[in-house]
C-alpha cells in the first residue's frame, strides 16, 4: 500500500476512513468530487501515497506528477469536457493550496476566466 500520513484528510479519503464521491481509481491515483464545487464537474485527482505538495515533489514522483495529469485528461474525456477545461495544482499558502496533500482540480463544464483571483 501507498505511503499514507494518519492526519492528512485526503490519506483518509484514500483509506476509506472519511467518505467521498470516488470516480475513479488504479493503483497510483484517486480521483474524487471536491466537496466544495466551483464548476458543473469538479474533481480532486490525488497521489495515494502522501505528498505534500508540488514544492515536496523529488526527481523520483515525475512519473507520478505525469500520471496525475493524464487521469486528468482521461476524466475530461470521458465527463464530455470537449469545450475545454482547467487543470490546477494549488501550492503553497500564496497558491491558495488548503488541503496538504497533492492534488490537482479537474475544473469544467463553464468557460474560465483568467486571470485567477
Ligand atoms: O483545494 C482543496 C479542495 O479540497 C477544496 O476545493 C475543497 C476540497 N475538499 C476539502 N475537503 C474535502 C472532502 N472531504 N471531500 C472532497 N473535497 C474536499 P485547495 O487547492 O487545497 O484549496
Amino acid at each position: 500500500m501507498a505511503e499514507q500520513s494518519s492526519e492528512c484528510l485526503f490519506c483518509k479519503i484514500v483509506y476509506g476512513v472519511i467518505p467521498a464521491k470516488r470516480v475513479f481509481e488504479d493503483e497510483l491515483s484517486l480521483a474524487f468530487a471536491d466537496i466544495n464545487p466551483q464548476a458543473p464537474t469538479h474533481l480532486l485527482i490525488i497521489p495515494k501515497e502522501h505528498l505534500t505538495s508540488l514544492a515536496h515533489a523529488a526527481k523520483d514522483h515525475a512519473a507520478l506528477l505525469g500520471h496525475l495529469v493524464f487521469v486528468a485528461t482521461e476524466l475530461a474525456r470521458s465527463y464530455g469536457l470537449e469545450k475545454g477545461y482547467r487543470v490546477v495544482v494549488n501550492t503553497g499558502d500564496d497558491g491558495g493550496q488548503t488541503v496538504q496533500h497533492l492534488h490537482a482540480h479537474l475544473l469544467g463544464g463553464r468557460a474560465m476566466k483568467w486571470p485567477p483571483g
